[in-house]
């Protein structure tokens, strides 16, 4: 392992982060004492930093902090906990302690992210350490779902073709499992020291990987299966596509450099998309993600964390350095990129049965939230379904869920359960609603600028009308928001997006790819719900009138002069 960037002296320029990393003992800090204070319901910034590699952020519920400032109250602190399944596969015991976490700990409702990870609000200071006991209790972890490493590592969750989701998956557990953090500091603050799996030892504690200060930022690796990009892989760090040829696995084609956020009015920060580089074989994968990841390791950015994702360092270095130097630490070549296809980015709906002969039913959850609402027992119904579900299920990266694996035996079952409960596969919505996505913001994202899970429902309420008057009801557009340009729900790569600016304004994007393969470009800035109807309302009778055949949105507003193509990053804001 080189010395460089990795352990860069101290006096090397780097931000407030590097040094709370290199002086945390990989991740350990003062979080034991921290969270043994009962004077406050908050932790220092400090241990927050270090908290996010733990997978929890402290957080306040931002509806009550003008209240409670009047009263002179401390912030209503609370914490959010992720928790994270390579691939987004977890088993109907693991769905049943969630669902009982929530309840016991949390606000009552579970949210499904796009990354496919849970996440679990409103958690106290003082209930974290039970609750991250019995998540690990139950084989899942929180280790490594934020923080300055590779994050949760994406895979489609393909109910069609059952034999390559298992060889797909399998590899996705075997490169999140590879690049997980070997500090023992979680084991010993979350649970005693406790053994779970296996501990490791002393010398692997000293993180081959990561080294003492972790990354400059986080990494992430996504892996679709074409035809579908539902993870869009354009959007990770490091992007794989599998090459299936005669229903067997050969190998994944590697994209680099992708990433989504960015800063409002700083256009040295831009969504990217990753760049294909070549194929490796299945066996390769492992080795490509290491070495991938120590590259971005020792010549990432530490000085300025707005600067500091993959996606900046190969810009600024240019692909054919990164493909040498990538080279040269392998010690093998990756092969041309095979040909691929993808044909869109979002998820298929209902019940398929698999080539295993088992049968996936995916449900339409929107924006990722389960809870139970009046007349809509979404959460008790998935909660009965697990009680007798003996597959699995898997989160989508749309933030939806597939019940999957269930045998021709046990379908009638929960097909009942389904129906009874009135779980929708998404028919009873317009094809936008079911194309929709919205990040959490408020109120407890502490990034949020703008509304975006709790107001995107209603802003498809009105604009549905307009396309049902154009007989358009079931066009499939993919339509996102977020409430910040750090791009939670990956609105860069929609065909219509709204990230927002400031209470009840948006920024309009349009021009995004149907399969997620090309980014967005700003039409409309600063924009209220009005302005937004006005604009978009022609462009929907326009492309219902004028669009060729199979032509989609995303395509449409580029060929008609609506926004110009944007195929990279660096011509996001030209
Ligand atoms: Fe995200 C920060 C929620 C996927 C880019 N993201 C946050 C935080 C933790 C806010 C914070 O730092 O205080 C949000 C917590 C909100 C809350 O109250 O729950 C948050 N991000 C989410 C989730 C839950 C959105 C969702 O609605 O599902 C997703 C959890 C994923 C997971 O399970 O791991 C989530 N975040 C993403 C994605 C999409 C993806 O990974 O495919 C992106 C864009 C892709 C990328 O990383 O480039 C994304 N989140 C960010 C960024 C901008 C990073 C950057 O490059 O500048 C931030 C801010 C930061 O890191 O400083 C951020
Ligand atoms: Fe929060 Fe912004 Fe991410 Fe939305 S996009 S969850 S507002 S950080």
């Amino acid at each position: 392992m080189s010395d460089n960037n990795l352990l860069s002296p101290n006096s090397a320029p780097h931000s407030d982060v590097e040094d709370i990393k290199r002086s945390s003992n990989y991740l350990r800090g003062n979080l034991q004492e921290t969270l043994e204070d009962r004077i406050t319901a908050s932790i220092p910034e400090d241990d927050n930093r270090l908290m996010k590699f733990h997978g929890s952020y402290m957080q306040d519920d931002r509806d009550l902090r003008n209240e409670r400032n009047k009263q002179k109250l401390e912030p209503a602190y609370q914490f959010m906990l992720r928790v994270r399944a390579a691939g987004g596969v977890v088993t109907s015991d693991q769905w049943l302690m969630m669902d009982s976490l929530s309840d016991r700990y949390g606000n009552g409702t579970i949210r499904l992210t796009t990354r496919q990870s849970f996440q679990l609000h409103g958690l106290l200071k003082w209930n974290l350490k039970q609750t991250i006991k019995e998540v690990n209790d139950s084989l899942l972890t929180t280790i490594a779902a934020c923080g300055d490493v590779n994050r949760n590592v994406m895979c489609n969750p393909n109910p069609y073709q059952s034999e390559i989701h298992e060889q797909v998956y399998a590899w996705a557990s075997e490169l999140s499992k590879h690049l997980e953090p070997r500090t023992l500091a979680y084991h010993e603050i979350w649970l005693d020291g406790e053994k779970v799996e296996s501990t490791p030892s002393k010398e692997q504690e000293q993180e081959p990987i990561y080294g003492s200060v972790y990354l400059p930022r986080k990494f992430k690796i996504g892996v679709a299966v074409p035809p579908s990009n539902d993870v869009d892989v354009y959007s990770q760090d490091l992007g794989l596509i599998a090459i299936v040829e005669d229903g067997k696995l050969q190998g994944f084609n590697v994209t680099v450099g992708g990433g989504m956020g960015m800063t409002h009015g700083d256009t040295n920060t831009y969504p990217q998309v990753g760049q294909l580089i070549g194929f490796c074989r299945p066996e390769q994968v492992v080795d490509l993600a290491e070495k991938t990841v120590t590259i971005q390791r020792d010549y990432g950015d530490r000085a300025v964390r707005k600067h500091a994702r993959f996606k900046y360092t190969i810009d600024d270095r240019g692909i054919d350095w990164f493909i040498d130097e990538l080279t040269k630490r392998l010690g093998w070549t990756l092969e041309d990129a095979r040909p691929y296809h993808f044909e869109h980015n979002g998820d298929r709906y209902g019940w398929v049965k698999g080539s295993d002969g088992k049968w996936h039913y995916t449900l339409f959850i929107q924006n990722g939230r389960i809870k139970d609402e009046e007349g809509y027992l979404l959460k008790t119904g998935l909660k009965e379904i697990a009680k007798i579900h003996q597959g699995d299920f898997r989160l989508t990266a749309n933030q939806n869920l597939v019940i999957g694996s269930v045998t021709s035996h046990k379908k009638k079952k929960i097909n009942e359960l389904i129906q009874q409960h009135g779980l929708s596969d998404g028919a009873n919505y317009t094809a936008l609603r079911r194309n929709s996505m919205a990040c959490v913001a408020f109120p407890t994202c502490g990034l949020a600028m703008a509304e975006s899970e709790r107001y995107l429902p209603s802003l498809l309420d009105k604009i549905e009308p307009m396309l049902q008057e154009v007989g358009l009801a079931e066009e499939d557009i993919v339509i996102r928001m977020t409430g910040c340009p750090n791009g939670c729900a990956r609105p860069a790569l929609a065909e219509i997006a709204f990230i927002g600016k400031a209470p009840g304004k948006y920024n309009m994007y349009l021009g995004g790819g149907f399969a997620g393969d090309r980014l967005s470009k700003l039409f409309q800035e600063n924009i209220g719900e009005a302005e937004i109807l006005d604009s978009l309302s022609p462009i929907i009778k326009h492309f219902a009138a004028d669009r060729r055949t199979g032509e989609h949105f995303g395509d449409f507003v580029i060929r008609s002069g609506y926004v110009k193509e944007v195929r990279s990053g660096l011509d996001f804001h030209t």
